[in-house]
């Protein structure tokens, strides 16, 4: 049967949240970075970091709209699923839609994969990458709706939205009543 997830929007830091998994907002190289990736790396441990270059040397930097998984370290996490959002680029607003699209529906099909059932994204792309929150919040919730709807399988129960600024979490508030 399938089950309906819950979702809901939280503030807090990510790396704080005791769920199966989390999403990192990554870059191709997976060596870390600023912002959310930072955090997660410095909460995490070398642990996370030893993985992602063992990823990298296997199959190559992680592209943008990609995701592959690790074990989570020192977070309370069971995994990190790291994905890479795209650059924001004016003008070529569709194909930034599609690419940060699939970073949703490739963490959430990779979560699936590995048992996961209670999951939080951060905001991606919408830091450093300089995606437009309002169209990325509309974007995000078009993607992970529509996944769920046409993958009856999946186990998830609970999708969390970590938003760490007011503005992103007045967005997800605001359409998780439209469309809840
Ligand atoms: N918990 C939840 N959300 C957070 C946290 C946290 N601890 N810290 C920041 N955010 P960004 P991007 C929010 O810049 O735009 C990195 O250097 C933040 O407020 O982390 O996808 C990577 O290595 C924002 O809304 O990711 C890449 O090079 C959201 O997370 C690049 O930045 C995403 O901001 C990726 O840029």
């Amino acid at each position: 049967m399938t089950s309906v997830p819950r979702l809901s929007v939280t503030s807090d830091d990510i790396t704080t949240l005791a769920v199966d998994a989390i999403v990192n907002a990554a870059n191709s190289s997976l060596q870390g970075g600023g912002g959310v990736d930072g955090a997660i790396h410095r909460a995490g441990g070398p642990a996370i970091l030893s993985a992602c270059r063992a990823i990298v040397a296997a199959q190559g930097p992680c592209r943008p709209g990609d995701a592959v998984v690790t074990d989570a370290g020192e977070l309370p996490a069971g995994l990190v699923i790291h994905t890479v959002g795209p650059v924001w680029n004016p003008g070529d607003d569709e194909a930034m839609k599609a690419t940060l699209a699939s970073c949703y529906r490739r963490s959430l099909q990779l979560g699936m994969e590995h048992g996961v059932r209670s999951i939080a994204f951060p905001n991606i792309s919408t830091g450093v990458y300089r995606f437009p929150k309002p169209l990325a919040a509309a974007v995000t919730l078009d993607a992970v709706i529509e996944w769920l709807e046409s993958t009856p399988e999946h186990r998830y129960t609970d999708i969390l939205f970590a938003c760490f600024d007011d503005e992103n979490r007045n967005l997800y508030e605001t359409l998780l009543v439209e469309s809840p």
